[in-house]
């Protein structure tokens, strides 16, 4: 544990005598049981992957560390990614961990100011681009193809086989595969890949079945759903934020072979389940994140019945990514008082008769 993924699960990825096994601490990410929205959707068993808890806040690591490992071992001078930030901020770690130049293409004013800071503190050499990230993608694409420069996109198969091992931790962990596994769709590089871990691990009979594949991408950047490339995606979920995903293939394959959906929600349903994680299971990821738990909520909405089921939400990257957002959606504004005991009162103690009352009475309750 705390070893790697590539450690971890040598046996299950591309690594040879050859490979370095470099690490930053990637992977073994908690599943943390949910304590009420569970129980709220009539949803017996309802578990989260905080892939936040990844080093450098999101999932992006545990394919990176694949990715810049084969790289070094066939002798790469340097990295190169577009990125709605995540993957940016990955390959800048793994990077400077490693002493290799690292390039990225950013959408101008379109990545959320924690991930953009990492990467500029991890020193790589940052470009903004006018347009969004699939402009930025097919530039990188065209780039490394001509130049001696490892592309370090999901496009690398490298990654996919990192991130695959997400899937093996959740088997791992709960001795089987859920039932059904709910997660955010933006280049479709993570669905492919779960799918690619859930498939193995049944192939090997270390999982019994696999689960339905429950992907959700953002209305306004919702192209597999609506089977049509979207010019100018648009959602408050920036890193989603993808009208021509690379691993369109992939996405509608995992969801044919589980007998899943691909299926979109909208930015009010993202940013309600965005602020039920934070203040009702203590849980603060992305909005991008957030859009596999307004996904579920939505189809339990529609119908869908999870009594009996044990299902996973994958919560893709950590909250602090995009602490102006979570500003945004803070109730009310800070208020300043001044340094005295009497304020603090006036301020704070009709809250606290009240709070005391309420716990009187829920505590008469349990007798
Ligand atoms: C938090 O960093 O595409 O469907 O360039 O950052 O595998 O693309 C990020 C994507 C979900 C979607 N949640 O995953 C990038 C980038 C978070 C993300 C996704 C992303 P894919």
């Amino acid at each position: 544990m705390g070893s790697g993924v590539l450690n971890t699960y040598l046996d299950l990825l591309p690594v040879t005598s050859a490979t370095p096994m470099i690490t930053l601490g990637e992977g073994d990410t908690p599943l943390v049981k949910s304590n009420r929205l569970g129980r709220e959707l009539g949803c017996t068993e309802l578990y989260f992957k905080l892939e936040g808890c990844n080093p450098t806040g999101s999932f992006k690591d545990r394919g990176m560390v694949v990715a810049i490992a084969k790289a070094l071992e066939e002798g790469t001078k340097a990295i190169m990614c577009a990125s709605t930030g995540n993957t940016s901020a990955s390959a800048a770690a793994f990077g400077a961990y490693c002493e290799i130049p690292t390039f990225v293409l950013i959408p101008k004013g379109e990545v959320a100011m924690g991930k953009l800071a990492q990467a500029m503190i991890y020193g790589a050499k940052v470009i903004m681009v006018d347009g969004n990230f699939d402009v930025a993608l097919g530039l990188v694409r065209e780039f490394t193809g001509r130049n001696d420069v490892t592309l370090v996109n999901s496009v690398n198969p490298y990654r996919l086989e990192g991130q695959k091992t997400a899937a093996f931790e959740i088997v791992d962990r709960l001795g089987d595969a859920p039932d059904y596994l709910f997660i955010p769709v933006g280049n479709a590089g993570n669905i492919t890949a779960y799918w690619k871990g859930f498939s193995e691990y049944f192939k090997m009979e270390r999982a019994l079945q696999r689960p339905r594949m429950m992907g959700f991408q953002a209305e306004g950047a919702a192209p597999i759903v609506h089977g049509q490339m979207v010019s100018e995606p648009s959602t408050i979920a920036s890193a989603i934020r993808i009208g021509n995903p690379a691993s369109w293939n992939g996405a509608l394959r995992a969801k044919d072979q589980s007998g899943g959906v691909i299926d979109m929600v909208t930015d009010d349903e993202i940013l309600d389940a965005y602020k039920t994680l934070s203040r009702h299971e203590g849980i603060f990821c992305e909005p991008a994140s957030a859009a596999s738990v307004a996904g579920l909520i939505k189809l339990v909405h529609n119908g869908l019945r999870l009594d009996d089921k044990r299902s996973v939400c994958v919560l893709t990257g950590t909250g602090l990514k995009d602490p102006e957002l979570a500003n945004e959606c803070a109730e009310g504004p800070l208020k300043t008082i001044e340094g005295d005991l009497e304020e603090v009162r006036n301020n704070l103690q009709h809250l606290i008769e009240y709070t005391i009352r309420y716990f009187k009475q829920i505590l008469k309750q349990y007798g």
